[in-house]
């Protein structure tokens, strides 16, 4: 959102105000308010006219201006109804030069998990990634994912829903019978381009289930909409870019926010790298956000793979 329509838009929120006046004050023509407002309603803005002048009567349930306002965070929203998977666009605003920006989509038509797995993203959901280029070394970028993943868990966490977080990167609501130690609530893609020691771009694309039915989605997932019943996406997007931004701003808080929502350390898993699996006490997460395993053979850091809580180790 530009600066003229953001400000239109906070003149509209504290009125009524009138066309004239609110020309006037920002120092641009009549016709042009009337543009913004027009483009306001358009993206879903309630903007009444009434005898005292404008007055903002609600917000778009979700969309780009409507997450991008009153954000206290630095990003630009570009939002679609639908797109094939908001890293793939993500990836080409990061390859030509973009910063802090946020795609965001109703929709995703061909979203991915890790390892090319297939994403499922229906109308409803919060499909999401966000462009970054910080000042980390490659080695240390995992930790962004642990920082997204603590921003969803809480998020969901200030709506009533019981959390966590499944190293490295899911978010799930804890269930004993489950096969994996509970039911998917978010999935965070991370991707990058970097030097030896410098970090170019990273990606950082995360899936909540929000507004949609658990039975379109894969098996062992759920949904806010099944945990809680259905959020306001507008503002539960704001509270995860807000706290996601805390975060990377301020990274030696990550891992004791992490241990903080965390399920899996004190639990016995097993983990599935792309060569072998590791089974053994979960202990701790290093500096670098792997995963610490203590097994027969000794300790192990575990960088990356997927973690199934077996048991609570004893
Ligand atoms: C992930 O992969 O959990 C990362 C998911 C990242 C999705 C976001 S959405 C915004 C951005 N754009 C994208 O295209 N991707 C990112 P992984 O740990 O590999 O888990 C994938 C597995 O989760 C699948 O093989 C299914 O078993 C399961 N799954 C698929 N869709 C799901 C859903 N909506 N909820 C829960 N589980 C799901």
């Amino acid at each position: 959102m530009n600066d003229t329509r953001r400000s239109v838009l906070d003149g509209l929120a504290a009125g009524p105000v009138s066309g004239p006046a609110l020309a006037d004050r920002l120092g641009i023509s009549r016709a042009a308010v009337w543009k913004h407002v027009e483009a306001l309603r358009d993206a879903g803005f309630e903007v009444a006219s009434t005898d005292d002048g404008y007055v903002l009567e609600a917000f778009p349930e979700f969309g780009g201006e409507a997450v991008e306002y009153g954000l206290d965070a630095p990003f630009e929203i570009e939002f679609h109804d639908a797109i094939d998977s908001t890293n793939n666009r993500a990836r080409e605003l990061a390859t030509s030069g973009a910063a802090d920006v946020v795609v965001l989509a109703d929709q995703q038509t061909g979203g991915r998990g890790r390892l090319e797995r297939q994403w499922e993203s229906p109308s409803g959901g919060i499909w999401m990634s966000a462009v970054i280029r910080p000042d980390l070394p490659p080695a240390r970028a995992p930790l962004l994912t642990l920082a997204a993943a603590v921003a969803i868990a809480r998020t969901a966490r200030e709506r009533g829903v019981d959390a966590a977080i499944k190293w490295p990167n899911d978010v799930i609501v804890p269930e004993e019978e489950t096969e994996r130690g509970g039911l998917k609530l978010s999935g965070i893609l991370t991707e990058m381009e970097g030097e030896a020691n410098r970090v170019n771009w990273v990606v950082v694309g995360m899936g909540i289930n929000a507004n949609v039915d658990p039975e379109d989605l894969d098996d062992a997932a759920t949904s806010l909409r099944a945990q809680c019943g259905d959020v306001d996406r507008r503002t539960f997007t704001q509270d995860v870019l807000e706290t996601f931004h805390a975060l990377r701003t301020n990274t030696d808080h990550i891992l004791d926010a992490w241990r903080e929502y965390g399920a899996t350390i004190g639990q016995h898993v097993r983990v599935a790298t792309t060569t072998e699996f590791i089974e053994g006490h979960a202990v701790d997460i290093t500096e670098h956000g792997s995963l610490v395993v203590e097994t027969d053979d000794g300790e192990r850091e575990v960088h990356a793979g997927d973690c199934e809580h077996l048991r609570p180790s004893t």
